[in-house]
C-alpha cells in the first residue's frame, strides 16, 4: 500500500491525526511511521472503541452467575488411579508419535521483577544459576530423548525482546537443542487510544504501541507459520506455559493423555488456591461454559465462600498451563464473530505528544491499552478439561523482586523439589521441617525431572557422589 493510500485509509477511519506531522518527517521517519500504521487493523480499533468505551461491555459478563468448575483430582486426592494410569500411557504414545510441541509465551516485560532483559534470560537455578530458557530447553531435550522424538519448541517474543532472545539462544548454542527445533516469533501489537478512541502518538513518527497480551499468541502462531509447520510435521498439540515458571512440567505425559482421551481442544492444570486472596485466575462455569475469571473480576465475598467441610468453594486456581489443539488455535486465530477473544481494557498514563508535537508525560490516565488473554479461548473449546496438579511440582513463578513469587521463593521451591526426588531415591538428604535441604543442590532435567527418572539415574551412579554443598547432578 502506498503512503497516500494508507493516509487516506486513516483519515476515513477518523484517525488522520496520526499523520499530522508527516511534512516534518525525514523519509526514513515517514517509512517507519507507515510500517507501524500498516500493522494496525483499523476496523478492530474502531470495534474496541465501540465495545469497550461506548457500550462499556466488560468481561466477565456476570460474576453472580459463576459456579465452581469441575476438575479431575490427583489420585492422592480422590481421583481415579486407573484413569491417571491410562492417561499417562495415552500421553506417552502421543509423545512417541511426535504429536506434541512446546510453546512458551515470553513477550512480557518483567517490570515487576525489575530485570532489564528478556525474562527467559533471568538466572534461577540454585547451583549453576541457569537461566529460565535453559531449564525449559533441558526439559524439552530430556523429553525428546525419553520418547524418541525431538519436540519442536515455539517461543513467542515481543518487538522489544525478540532480537535479544534470539541472540541469547545463538550465543548458548540453543542449550543443546537443534537450531531448527526452536522457532521464535513476535507477538502482535495494539495501539493505545485516548478516551475518544483516537490512536495516541508516542512521538511525531511513532504510535503508542504495546504487546497484545498472551492471548495474542493464537494469532501470532497462525501469522508466523507455526501452525502450518505443525500441520506439515503431524504435530497437533501445543503444550503452553509461561516464561516465569521453572518448575513447570512442560512436557507432562499424564496431562497430554487426559487431553487426548477427553477429545479436548484446550486443557488446563489447576492447583487448589493456597488462600482466598491468592492472585490467580479461577476456573469457573458460566452456564455450561468453562471460563477463567481473573481474581480482580470476582467479588472477594465469593472467593471467600466455603463448602460445608471448610474448603474454599472456588478453589481451582489457574497456573497458566494449557494444552491447545492446533486446529482450535487456528480457528481462534482466524477469528470472526463466533470465535473472537474479548479485549481487556486497562486505563493508563501513556506518554504522548500534544498538538504541537511536544512530549507530554501525563500524571492521570489519559488513555487505554488493550490486551487479549489466552484463557478467554476456553469457552470456545470443545470438551475442555481441567486436571489437578501438585503445586510443589509444577508452579513457582518468578514475578516480584522480593516477597511472594520472587527469585528466593522460587529457589527454595526448586531446592525442596530436588531434595524430595533424591529422598524418594533413598538418598539421605537432610531437610528442615519445610522440606528445604540443609545444603544447596541442583539436578539437571537431563539427569531426571521427576522422582522416577531421578531414582533411575541415581542408581546408575557408581559410586554415588558425596552429598557435599553445591552438589550438581547432570
Ligand atoms: C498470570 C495470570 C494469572 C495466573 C498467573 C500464574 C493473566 C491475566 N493472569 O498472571 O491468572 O495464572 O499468570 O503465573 O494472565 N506475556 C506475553 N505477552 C504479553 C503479556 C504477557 O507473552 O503481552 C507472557 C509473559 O511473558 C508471561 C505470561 O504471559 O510469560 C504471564 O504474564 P503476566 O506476568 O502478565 O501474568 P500475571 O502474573 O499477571
Amino acid at each position: 500500500m502506498t503512503p497516500d493510500d494508507l493516509i487516506a485509509r486513516y483519515r476515513a477511519a477518523g484517525q488522520g491525526h496520526v499523520f499530522a506531522f508527516w511534512a516534518d518527517l525525514t523519509a526514513a521517519q515517514q517509512a517507519s511511521l507507515c510500517a507501524q500504521a500498516a500493522e494496525i487493523d483499523l476496523a478492530e480499533v474502531a470495534g474496541l472503541h465501540r465495545k469497550l468505551i461506548l457500550e462499556k461491555s466488560a468481561v466477565p459478563a456476570n460474576p453472580a452467575g459463576l459456579q465452581p468448575a469441575p476438575y479431575e483430582p490427583l489420585p492422592a486426592r480422590g481421583g481415579q488411579a486407573a484413569k491417571w494410569t491410562a492417561a499417562r500411557a495415552a500421553g506417552e504414545s502421543a509423545l512417541r508419535a511426535g504429536r506434541v510441541a512446546a510453546f512458551t509465551v515470553a513477550g512480557g516485560q518483567g517490570t515487576r521483577l525489575g530485570y532489564d532483559g528478556p525474562k527467559g534470560t533471568f538466572q534461577v537455578t540454585p547451583v549453576r544459576g541457569k537461566p529460565l530458557f535453559q531449564v525449559f530447553a533441558e526439559k524439552i531435550l530430556a523429553a525428546g530423548r525419553r520418547y524418541g522424538r525431538a519436540l519442536p519448541w515455539f517461543i513467542m517474543t515481543s518487538h522489544a525482546n525478540h532480537a535479544a532472545t534470539e541472540a541469547f539462544f545463538a550465543s548458548h548454542h540453543f542449550f543443546g537443542l537443534e537450531r531448527d527445533q526452536v522457532q521464535f516469533f513476535r507477538q502482535g501489537r495494539l495501539p493505545a487510544v485516548d478516551l475518544d478512541g483516537r490512536i495516541l502518538l508516542e512521538t511525531k513518527d511513532s504510535l503508542a504501541l504495546s504487546p497484545d497480551g498472551h492471548g495474542g499468541s493464537l494469532r501470532a502462531l497462525q501469522r508466523s507459520g507455526a501452525l502450518d509447520r505443525m500441520q506439515r510435521d503431524g504435530v497437533d498439540i501445543l503444550s503452553y506455559f509461561q516464561v516465569d515458571n521453572p518448575l513447570v512440567r512442560c512436557i507432562d505425559a499424564a496431562f497430554i493423555g487426559h487431553h487426548v482421551l477427553a477429545g479436548s481442544e484446550m486443557s488446563s492444570k489447576m492447583v487448589p488456591k493456597a488462600y482466598p486472596e491468592e492472585k490467580v485466575g479461577l476456573f469457573c462455569l458460566q452456564g455450561d461454559r468453562l471460563t477463567v475469571a481473573e481474581y480482580s473480576d470476582v467479588p472477594m465475598a465469593l472467593q471467600r465462600e466455603t463448602n460445608p467441610d471448610g474448603s474454599l468453594r472456588f478453589s481451582a486456581g489457574s497456573i497458566a498451563i494449557h494444552l491447545i489443539d492446533r486446529d482450535f488455535a487456528r480457528r481462534m486465530a482466524v477469528g470472526g464473530a463466533d470465535f473472537a477473544l474479548p479485549f481487556h481494557r486497562a486505563d493508563k498514563k501513556i506518554p504522548t505528544i500534544d498538538a504541537q508535537g511536544n512530549a507530554v508525560k501525563p500524571d492521570q490516565p489519559n488513555g487505554m491499552k488493550f490486551e487479549l488473554f489466552v484463557f478467554d479461548a476456553l469457552p470456545f473449546a470443545k470438551n475442555p478439561i481441567v486436571i489437578e496438579t501438585d503445586r510443589a511440582d509444577d508452579f513457582s513463578p518468578v514475578k516480584n523482586a522480593t516477597g511472594v513469587d520472587s527469585p528466593q521463593t522460587c529457589r527454595d521451591a526448586q531446592l525442596r523439589q530436588f531434595a524430595r526426588w533424591l529422598r524418594a531415591a533413598g538418598v539421605a538428604v537432610a531437610v528442615d521441617d519445610t522440606g528445604l535441604p540443609r545444603s544447596t543442590l541442583e539436578i539437571s532435567p537431563l539427569f531426571g525431572d521427576d522422582a522416577e527418572t531421578v531414582t533411575a539415574s541415581w542408581r546408575r551412579l557408581s559410586p554415588p557422589p558425596e552429598l557435599s554443598d553445591n552438589l550438581y547432578l547432570a
